[in-house]
């Protein structure tokens, strides 16, 4: 891939899952899960509706598109973070994020909105995951499309990553617009 749109789909790198489990990083992660929503809130100050429209990529999602996709997404995560708290090894269930991003709510509501979900998303998720007992991290879920046994650890680590990672494509076109 030019690596220009390899920067620009992949601010903060490409995720790679560590090689092994480190507990000392739980809080790491729950910390950028808890920090996201003032990021997001930060990110996209003094936007105006013109800006929301322009994607942060030729043929990529636009900031409109981006921010109701970390709702969709993390909506999907936290599910299957409870399904995996709850029950042995659940089969989670995959979902078609393009198609979820052409969606009337996408187009319709405002992003704030999305922002305020991620909010009081968050607050629950980051209570749920400091409050697990230690062998709750190597609980796993299975998913079909990868055909994997995914343990919540793992699952945590991608999401913080996550994310972090649209919150930087939108921080990053803004630097190259110079908005
Ligand atoms: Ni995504």
């Amino acid at each position: 891939m030019d690596e220009q749109l390899e920067k620009a789909m992949y601010p903060i790198g490409r995720y790679k899952t560590p090689e092994r489990y480190d507990p000392q990083m739980q809080d790491e992660w729950i910390n950028e899960i808890e920090a996201l929503p003032n990021w997001l809130d930060h990110v996209i100050e003094n936007l105006d509706a013109a800006h929301l429209e322009v994607p942060y990529r030729e043929g990529g999602w636009n900031t409109r598109q981006v921010i109701h996709h970390i709702a969709d997404s993390h909506i999907n995560a936290y599910v299957r973070h409870k399904l995996t708290l709850t029950e042995d090894n659940p089969t989670v269930k995959p979902y078609d994020e393009q198609r979820w991003a052409l969606l009337p709510d996408v187009e319709i509501v405002p992003v704030n909105v999305s922002i305020t979900m991620v909010h009081a998303m968050h607050r629950r998720w980051g209570v749920m995951l400091r409050n697990l007992e230690p062998e709750d991290w190597e609980r796993t879920y299975y998913h079909p499309e990868d055909d994997a046994l995914v343990p919540l650890w793992t699952s945590v680590d991608m999401y913080a990553w996550h994310g972090r990672h649209h919150m930087e494509q939108i921080r990053s076109l803004r630097e190259r617009m110079g908005w």
